[in-house]
């Protein structure tokens, strides 16, 4: 997401990073061209003028006059700007011991369904009782979408009662929520294509009945400006607490998620990057700024890693990197590794600095299914060879594309893959455990790595490498 504006800025910046000191010409130049990405990402006019015009009272504060390094100076003021736009969020305003009611509003097909499910899922996971109910009755099968979510991910849907109106839905819900002391009731609602009267009177009416603690609309942030607009005429007509923004992991421009705030005057709480029940994420502008800006976004990742990643695993694979020691054993469970972190793609596109990559990262042939197959080739292989990969030659090479069922070159792929991670980690080792740890603090830290780095352990890779003060 937001791949177009982080490229555009990220050639701003690079432009800076050539020139001593910023003069006025290069500060207008620089901020003509931060307008104009910010205006191909369709961000709303208005806000673009904002932001350009705070960007500019900074710029000709003296702050930027004495900076050292002006392309960093830059950086770090569309960084705030950003996150000034994009705004401040909060958490769901749930009160204790009460059936909390989240209404969901939105157009049809903007994701209330699934969101409601995902929003469900999250909350069971941090130990609230939550019930679920469909008040669509206009879309055929509605209804039944939701309670398969419900029982594809264990979430207690209200049952179906053929031919009954919405707004007896809604009070059977809340029936069944108190009578089951839920602490959430999660309506989801009938959407139409467009805005109409009959919709907005009907959402109104549940509203009322249902007196929500949360009204969130749930928009597609791939509608863009639509989507700011639709929002705008919720948050009028029937009233919005928070807004929760879909698809945002097909959407290049971000210019929605960087409008909505300043435009609708409601926070941005979650956003949805994923069709799976898990692919919600609480809204963080700080995260987004540094992702737009390809400063890549390494909260989101070590949280991802904490989650998924065996840290034993993933402890015993550094604990190798340092040593210089690795073969195609160390290969394969560094790729499972990253398997189960998900999607490789997405992840890559946090790594710091790698933004201006990401459509080459599309492109290039990295997927979690190329992951299977080379993993399937390691484990066509002997121990013995997945020691010394060196004596793996042609007949090796063909005994072990048959065994994993692929091509030779296929095999041969794999090897190059090994010896590049080879060569990188040797490259880790030269940096040497001091060089990788102050990596690791500028990247703010690894899951495990604080057992891992302490005194001792440096002192028995390197015992010239200690700490200074530690020791
Ligand atoms: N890629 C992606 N797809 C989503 C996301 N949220 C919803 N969808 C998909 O959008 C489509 C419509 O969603 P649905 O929940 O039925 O929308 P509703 O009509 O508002 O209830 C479904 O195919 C969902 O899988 C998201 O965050 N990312
Ligand atoms: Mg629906």
């Amino acid at each position: 997401m937001f791949n177009t504006l982080a490229q555009k800025l990220s050639a701003v910046f690079d432009k800076l990073a050539n020139r001593g000191i910023l003069t006025e010409s290069a500060v207008d130049e620089s901020l003509r061209a931060i307008k104009v990405a910010l205006l191909e990402a369709d961000v709303a006019l208005p806000v673009v003028k904002t932001f350009i015009q705070n960007m500019r009272d900074q710029v000709v504060g003296e702050k930027v006059v004495k900076a050292v390094s002006p392309s960093q100076m830059v950086v770090k003021l569309v960084h705030d700007e950003l996150v000034k736009t994009l705004g401040d969020s909060r958490a769901l305003n749930l009160a204790p011991r009460r059936q909390n009611v989240i209404l969901m509003l939105g157009l049809q097909g903007s994701g209330k369904t699934t969101t409601s499910a995902k929003l469900a899922l999250r909350l069971q996971k941090s130990g609230a009782k939550v019930l679920l109910a469909s008040l669509d009755t206009y879309r055929p099968a509605a209804q039944q979408q939701l309670a398969e979510l419900g029982a594809q991910n264990g979430l207690a849907v209200l049952p179906i009662v053929k031919g009954e109106k919405p707004l007896d839905i809604a009070r059977r819900a809340l029936d069944e929520a108190k009578l089951t002391a839920a602490d959430a009731l999660i309506l989801d609602t009938a959407g139409r294509l467009h805005i109409d009267a009959e919709m907005m009177a009907e959402l109104a009416e549940i509203k009322r009945l249902s007196d929500p603690a949360e009204s969130l609309l749930v928009a597609d942030a791939m509608m863009g400006q639509d989507a700011v607009t639709t929002a705008r005429t919720f948050a009028d007509a029937i009233g919005l607490t928070g807004i929760i923004l879909t698809r945002v992991d097909g959407d290049a421009r971000g210019g929605a998620a960087l409008s909505m705030r300043a435009q609708a005057g409601v926070p941005l709480l979650f956003l949805g990057v994923g069709e799976k029940a898990d692919a919600l994420e609480a809204f963080d502008a700080k995260r987004i700024a540094g992702r737009i800006l390809g400063m890549g976004d390494v909260v989101g990742l070590v949280e991802t890693a904490i989650e998924k990643v065996n840290q034993d695993e993933a402890r015993k694979t550094a604990e190798r990197m340092m040593s210089g020691r690795f073969d195609l054993n160390d290969l394969l469970s560094q790729m499972r590794q990253i398997n189960k972190l998900g999607d490789v793609k997405g992840l890559m596109k946090m790594i710091p600095g790698i933004a201006k990559f990401s459509d080459q990262i599309d492109k290039a042939d990295i997927s979690n299914k190329t992951l299977r197959r080379q993993e399937a080739v390691i484990l066509s292989m002997t121990p013995r060879e997945r020691r010394n990969p060196d004596i793996i030659k042609a007949s090796r090479k063909l005994r072990i594309a048959a065994g994993a069922g692929v091509s030779v070159n296929d095999v041969n792929r794999l090897l190059k893959h090994y010896e590049q991670t080879a060569a990188m980690m040797k490259q880790f080792k030269k940096m040497g455990p001091a060089g990788m740890m102050s990596l690791m603090k500028k990247m703010g830290g690894m899951p495990g790595m604080d057992s891992l780095m302490n005194n001792d352990a440096l002192a028995s890779l390197n015992p010239e490498l200690t700490l200074k003060g530690k020791k």
